[in-house]
């Protein structure tokens, strides 16, 4: 193998963002592995990263775009007929029923293509319409919500390398490789930057009911039950409020309410809170002192508090209990963020105020107005179902699954399958595909040109990567934006990409120039990215300092607001707990929510398993690999069980991303895997303003499927 034949890249199916070295012959790859010359991973990746190739490869992969045609199947199609296609349906949509009625829903693919987001963003910003939908809303939409009514700090997030205490709640970012302003984890290279950390001091705090990756490097692990964060962070805030834990300068600066939080929290003593969790009071105690006795250092959250029963409520405590402890860069400390092809931004030591802009603007006709200009994902169904003017009757997805991913699977498929039009941009027969009018195909990561500023806020350290173009795309296939940008000309739309107005008979800028230009914001110069393959540290850039307050600023946190505290006072009542098993969400290293499945080196994932704590099984009668029911109020899947000491007794958990289409024949749980979306409600509980059902905690019973009645074994 000659090194030409080497290239150095990046992978781009998580924010890992692993430096890897790809050997390709005749143009398909013969071998991935950890680049360890990378500065940030170091030769650290993960299965999915290196069985890369058999994504390109894939079979299954449409290599052609596709329409559906009478019969019902999809056949190949060129790209600029259906482009021209599709620009003629939606144009015709539009002038019937106003551009309201065409929705656009990015998934979690469209991320992490440097291109495919704007390009997106640009068409619908020029078409007009309000239906935006992104997965963050059937995910962390609370902390978008949590960031508007408690406030949020202008200066960003404390720096993870400058802490000495970090409290995780409900994430197990080791695995997921989620960092960033989420969990504030370095996620390149996790386990040795986190031992590495922990030897030099920091002390890990974990809440998680199950002993993930991350909770086995922890000083301190709390296994609460399932959904009751609100009540053990309450618990947490009464130690501190109560014992003068908190930052009495930063409250007394910076903060509304701390008063009216003290008082609603009053009755959480450590022996209340642990009625309401599961964890010993003295943990509880010990946990809050441990917090608020450290200098630096932050709780933030992920999908287990931001999934359940009372996510807004569970996220705006895990933010109060920052407020209260002060946790935030000072005028003079170094940013969280380094800026290096993005732009930076002025950091300020100071609040920015609350601010309800959901309240006003546009406003769906189901009741929810949006949050980031978005709406929330879960209305999606509703917004294609009830009748109305502006009723969506045609949706573009990219990078994403929806007919998988949003809850309640049965009434989303019926709804995607009573649209006029659905087209989605994406490589794999996944189940919106299988339901989708058009399918354009697109380019694979190594068939694309991108860079890291995307990762800017997610990197520990001043760093950027181009990766190049490793392999000729199929000739059917184009870039993600390519498609918009054709879509957008071919419905006589003019679109700004970078700051730039593109009109309809303009010549497209080539992928490099379109990069380049989304790099000209960033604080160092894009060439000086491009030719250093294995990436650059920008270690001679000044380091960015959060600034000090405007002269005129005076925003303040809001710890307690009127609907806050009505939330909060649902969380802490008793509740019955009539079911055996709580069921909650759990992410696979071999695959990324529903990508991977069926790919070569990550076919094992094939099945979707049901982890449960061995007492359990020994219980239930059952052994690794049966058949077994999952029975909740709102529906049933069948699955197989897996045998996982990790689990605590009472819990359950299944992954998202499996199972197919209502209705599949091969719906087999020992071969097909099943979607733990059709034991969720879209109308049940819902939480307020951010449309979020409850994908996480859910009451569930477990009945051992008999070998006969089994579908198979
Ligand atoms: N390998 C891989 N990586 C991924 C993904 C993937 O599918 N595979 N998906 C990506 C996506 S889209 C996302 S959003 C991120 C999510 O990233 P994370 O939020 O880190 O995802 P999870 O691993 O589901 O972590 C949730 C944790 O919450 C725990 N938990 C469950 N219920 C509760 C509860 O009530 N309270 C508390 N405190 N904890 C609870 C679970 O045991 C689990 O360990 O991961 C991303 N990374
Ligand atoms: N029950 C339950 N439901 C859940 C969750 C849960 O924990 N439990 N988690 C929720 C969360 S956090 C999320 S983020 C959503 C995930 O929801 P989605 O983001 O909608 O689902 P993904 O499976 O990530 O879809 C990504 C798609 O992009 C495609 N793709 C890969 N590469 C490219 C590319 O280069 N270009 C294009 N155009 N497409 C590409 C993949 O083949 C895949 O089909 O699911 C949510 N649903
Ligand atoms: S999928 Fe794996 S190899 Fe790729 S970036 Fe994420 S952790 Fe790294
Ligand atoms: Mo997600």
């Amino acid at each position: 193998m000659d090194a030409d034949d080497i290239a150095v890249t990046y992978c781009r199916i998580c924010p890992g963002a692993c430096g890897v070295l790809v050997e390709h012959q005749d143009n398909v790859v013969t071998g991935v592995m950890g680049d360890r010359d990378h500065p940030l991973t170091a030769g650290y990746t993960c299965a999915k990263g290196r069985n890369m190739g058999g994504f390109h490869s894939a079979p299954n992969r449409f290599v052609k775009s596709q329409r559906r045609n009478a019969a019902g199947t999809l056949e190949p199609i060129e790209f600029g007929t259906a482009t021209a296609e599709i620009a003629d349906q939606l144009t015709a949509i539009v002038d019937r029923h106003g551009p309201d009625a065409v929705a656009l829903f990015l998934g979690t693919q469209s991320v992490f293509a440097t291109l495919t987001r704007p390009a997106a963003h640009a068409w619908f910003r020029s078409l007009g319409s309000h239906k935006l939908f992104f997965t963050m809303t059937i995910d962390q939409s609370a902390k978008w919500l949590r960031a508007l009514r408690l406030g949020d700090w202008a200066g960003g997030r404390q720096r993870f390398d400058e802490s000495d205490v970090w409290m995780l709640i409900g994430t197990n970012p080791l695995m997921t490789m989620q960092g960033g302003d989420f969990t504030g984890v370095p996620v390149q290279n996790g386990p040795q930057e986190l031992r590495r950390a922990r030897e030099r001091g920091l002390k890990l705090i974990v809440i998680d009911p199950r002993r993930t990756e991350t909770a086995a490097q922890a000083d301190i692990h709390l296994r609460p039950r399932p959904g009751t964060d609100a009540a053990l962070v309450a618990g947490l805030l009464q130690v501190i409020l109560s014992e003068g834990l908190y930052d009495s300068e930063f409250c007394a600066q910076h903060v509304y309410g701390l008063e009216l939080l003290r008082h609603a929290v009053r009755d959480m003593t450590p022996a209340a809170t642990e009625t309401s969790t599961g964890v010993p009071a003295d943990q509880i105690a010990y946990t809050a002192r441990v917090f608020a006795g450290s200098v630096r250092g932050m709780a933030m959250s992920g999908t287990g508090p931001d999934m359940g029963p009372d996510a807004n409520v569970a996220e705006h405590l895990i933010g109060a209990l920052n407020v209260v402890c002060g946790r935030f860069p000072r005028a003079g400390d170094r940013a969280a963020r380094d800026g290096v092809l993005s732009r930076a931004g002025t950091l300020t030591a100071q609040v920015i105020g609350p601010s309800r802009p959901w309240e006003s603007g546009f406003q769906s006709r189901i009741g929810y107005g949006r949050i980031h200009n978005e709406l929330p994902s879960a209305i999606l169904p509703a917004e294609i179902l009830e009748p109305g003017a502006d009723r969506v009757r045609a949706l573009v997805v990219v990078g994403g699954n929806p007919a998988s991913a949003i809850p309640d699977q049965v009434a989303t498929v019926r709804a995607l399958q009573s649209l006029d039009l659905l087209v989605t941009i994406e490589p794999f027969p996944n189940e919106t595909a299988r339901l989708a009018h058009y399918v354009i195909a697109p380019t694979l990561m190594l068939e694309r040109a991108d860079h890291t500023g995307l990762f800017d806020g997610v990197f520990p350290a001043p760093f950027a990567q181009h990766a190049a173009r490793v392999l000729e795309p199929p000739p059917g296939v184009v870039e993600d934006w390519v498609f918009f940008a054709e879509l957008a000309a071919r419905m006589a739309l003019p679109i700004k990409l970078a700051g730039r107005v593109l009109q309809p008979t303009d010549e497209r800028p080539s992928s490099h120039q379109y990069l380049t230009w989304t790099a000209e914001r960033g604080r160092v110069a894009f060439d000086d990215v491009v030719n250093k393959p294995h990436g650059r540290m920008f270690s001679n850039l000044s380091p960015l300092l959060v600034g000090p307050a405007d002269d005129d600023a005076d925003g303040r946190f809001d710890l307690l607001p009127v609907d806050v505290e009505h939330e909060l006072k649902q969380a802490l009542a008793p509740r019955d707990r009539l079911w055996p098993f709580s069921l909650v969400v759990r992410r696979q290293r071999r695959t990324m929510n529903s990508l991977g499945r069926g790919i070569a080196g990550l076919a094992r994932d094939d099945v979707n398993p049901c982890y449960i704590h061995p007492d359990d099984m020994n219980e239930l009668g059952t052994s690794d690999g049966d058949a077994i029911r999952v029975i909740a109020e709102h529906g049933t899947i069948e699955t197989v069980c897996s045998a996982d000491p990790t689990m605590m007794p009472g819990v359950v958990a299944l992954s998202h991303g499996y199972g197919g289409l209502p209705g599949d024949d091969h719906n087999d749980p020992l071969t097909a895997g099943s979607n733990p979306g059709r034991l969720l409600s879209l109308t049940d509980s819902i939480q307020t303003i951010t449309g979020m059902p409850i994908m996480n905690a859910i009451p569930v019973a477990i009945e051992r499927i008999e070998k006969s009645k089994a579908v198979r074994g």
